[in-house]
């Protein structure tokens, strides 16, 4: 009773939100993660094998990477790399990452064998929960352990470093699944129906078919960048939008770019900035992932691209505590 009465003040926060300046939607604002693939162990082998960069920015406190999970994976086992195709070992607790240092898994030794639901091909996207500890001074857990969510592709070979960075991208899922044990109300029901009705950015999926991609754009390139446009294989095309208040009702605004000065941060967030996918072709669900690229132009004239895997979930109701996320932890 008390999550649905958090749940009826978020429905009428996200009427307003519109008017309130773009929040940052993630769980810990301390740690990123890039540069995370997967790979096939080989043709009659469904394992894949991941890895990925975490930087921890925060400069008080180590974290231990303990455990990984999400709904297309049926177990993840960190383990030491030459093991994992054959006989993943778990090496639990075995990544402490120190305050303000960044490692790769293969740094430690280690790589991820991630067993999935069902077959991935290069190019598949998926999602991961990544779950830490925060240890304080005397190398205690403390309780501020947290979770972040992130994408990543299956690929024949790691990714290049790449001078742009995508920070907690998000996308909602199109169909709504209530948390275990919640009823949802006639009035929350009519509520999510307004919403879709609504024709901003904030909604689950508007009538048109359109969806919105949301996250931290950073540029850490020595040029400007514009973002001018993008691709994806779960909708038509790819607009850059702003969603603008006019005359108190919100509404969307195609842009023709987005200028990304040097070292500069672009927050994409509901009610501002947004990458909208038009005519979405499929359902998305939570812990699923989406394949998405865009396009990025210098000021002399050159174009860069980055592919990038979105995870799927409602980054604004995971903030609150509020979403269920995927679950199969196999710390
Ligand atoms: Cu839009």
């Amino acid at each position: 009773m008390f999550r649905f009465a958090r749940l009826t003040i978020l429905l009428i926060l996200t009427f307003t939100a519109f008017a309130l300046p773009p929040t940052q939607a993630q769980f810990y604002p301390d740690t990123i993660i890039e540069q995370a693939w997967a790979t096939p162990c080989a043709d009659d082998n469904p394992t894949l094998t991941a890895d990925m960069f975490i930087d921890n920015a925060n400069m008080d406190a180590d974290t231990v990477l303990i455990g990984v999970a999400g709904v297309m994976i049926d177990s993840a086992v960190l383990t030491p790399i030459g093991t994992a195709c054959e006989s993943a070992q778990l090496v639990p607790s075995a990544m402490t990452i120190a305050a303000g240092e960044a490692a790769n898994l293969a740094d430690f030794g280690l790589t991820l064998a991630l067993i999935p639901t069902e077959d991935y091909e290069i190019g598949d996207p998926l999602s991961l929960r990544v779950n830490f500890d925060v240890l304080d001074d005397n190398g205690e857990e403390v309780s501020s352990s947290f979770s972040t969510m992130i994408g990543l592709l299956v690929l024949d070979e790691a990714p290049e470093p790449s001078p742009l960075l995508f920070h907690t991208p998000w996308t909602r899922p199109t169909v709504f699944e209530p948390m275990d044990g919640m009823d949802m109300s006639k009035a929350t029901e009519e509520a999510m129906d307004d919403m879709d009705h609504m024709g901003m950015d904030g909604m689950m999926m508007d009538m048109s078919g359109n969806h919105a991609v949301y996250g931290q754009l950073i540029n850490r390139d020595e040029a400007t960048l514009t973002l001018v446009g993008g691709s994806t294989d779960v909708a038509e095309f790819v607009e850059i939008h702003e969603t603008v208040i006019e005359d108190d009702v919100a509404m969307m605004t195609p842009i023709p770019g987005l200028e990304l000065a040097v070292d500069e941060t672009l927050e994409m967030a509901p009610g501002g900035f947004h990458i909208m996918l038009v005519n979405l072709n499929t359902e998305l669900r939570t812990g699923d992932a989406i394949a998405l690229t865009l396009f990025f132009e210098y000021p002399n004239g050159n174009s860069t691209e980055l592919t990038l895997a979105v995870p799927v979930y409602d980054a604004q109701l995971a903030e609150l505590e509020m979403l269920d996320m995927p679950m199969n932890d196999n710390d």
